[in-house]
C-alpha cells in the first residue's frame, strides 16, 4: 500500500548546507523487511534567471560565447532534477551497493561532469578532459578537503574524501565552474530524476528525517516513518529561502 504524508508536515528549511562530520558508524546488516520511500522533489515559487558567464581565458576550449548556467533544473510541473535526496543519520540498514564504476568528476569544456553526485566517503577521481589547465578545489563548508592542479589533458589523480557532507567543488583557474559532491555516511541516498522522482529501498522499519537539497533552495527536512515491506509516497518541496 501506499501512504502519502501531507505536505503541511514538510518540516523547516535546514541550515545551509551540511557541515562536515567525521564518517559516522554505519552498520550493514541484511534487511528482510524493509519498506520504501518514493517521492517527487518540486519548486515552489518563481523560477530564477539563468546565471551570465562570460568566459575570460582558454575561450577556445571554453567557449567565447555567454553562457547561460542553470541555477536549479526543472522538468515538467516544476519537477526539480539533480537534487540530492538522503537519509540522515541511519545507524544500520542494507550493505552498501557495489558501485558501478569508481566515483569521479571530470572537466569537460570549462564544465564539471557530473554537476551534481553523491559518493560514499573514500576516493574520488579527478579528471581533466580539457588541452587547459583546471585546478579543482573541494571545499566542505570553509575546509579545503582537496585542491590539485591538472595541466594535462587526460590526466586523472585521486584524492580520499574522508569527512562526509557537503563538497563545493571549485576551479580556481575559471571562476565560473562549479559543483556539488554529497559524501554520503550511509547508502539511502539518490539524485533525482528528470521528472523529479527519487526513490530508496530496502529502509528497515522505523522513522526517519529525509533531506532533499538544490543549489539554488538549499535543503529541506521532511519526517518520514518507513513501515515494513510498505511503500511510502513523500512529497518533497524546495523553496528559496
Ligand atoms: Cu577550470
Amino acid at each position: 500500500m501506499i501512504r502519502w504524508f501531507p505536505l503541511s508536515i514538510v518540516l523547516s528549511l535546514a541550515a545551509g548546507p551540511a557541515l562536515g562530520t567525521p564518517a559516522v558508524a554505519y552498520e550493514a546488516v541484511k534487511v528482510t523487511d524493509g519498506g520504501s520511500i518514493t517521492g517527487k522533489v518540486v519548486f515552489a515559487g518563481t523560477p530564477p534567471p539563468k546565471r551570465k558567464v562570460v568566459p575570460t581565458k582558454d575561450r577556445e576550449v571554453c567557449g567565447s560565447g555567454i553562457r547561460e548556467v542553470d541555477q536549479i533544473l526543472l522538468g515538467g510541473d516544476m519537477a526539480v532534477q539533480e537534487a540530492i535526496v538522503y537519509l540522515k543519520e541511519v545507524d544500520k540498514g542494507k550493505a552498501w551497493p557495489k558501485p558501478a564504476k569508481a566515483p569521479a568528476i571530470d572537466n569537460v569544456k570549462c564544465d564539471f561532469r557530473p554537476h551534481v553526485q553523491v559518493i560514499p566517503a573514500g576516493d574520488l577521481e579527478i579528471v581533466n578532459s580539457d588541452p587547459v589547465l583546471h585546478n579543482t578545489h573541494g571545499f566542505l563548508g570553509k575546509l579545503t578537503v582537496f585542491n590539485v592542479a591538472l595541466p594535462n589533458q587526460g590526466q586523472r589523480i585521486t584524492r580520499p574524501l574522508k569527512r562526509t557532507g557537503l563538497v563545493r567543488v571549485e576551479c580556481d583557474a575559471h571562476g565560473w565552474m562549479l559543483g556539488w559532491i554529497h559524501v554520503a555516511d550511509n547508502p539511502y541516498h539518490a539524485v533525482t530524476a528528470k521528472d523529479g522522482t527519487f526513490t530508496l529501498a530496502d529502509v528497515p522499519p522505523g522513522s526517519y528525517t529525509l533531506v532533499a537539497w538544490q543549489e539554488y533552495t538549499g535543503a529541506v527536512e521532511v519526517p518520514v516513518t518507513v513501515r515494513a515491506k510498505e511503500v511510502t509516497s513523500v512529497p518533497v518541496e524546495l523553496k528559496k529561502k
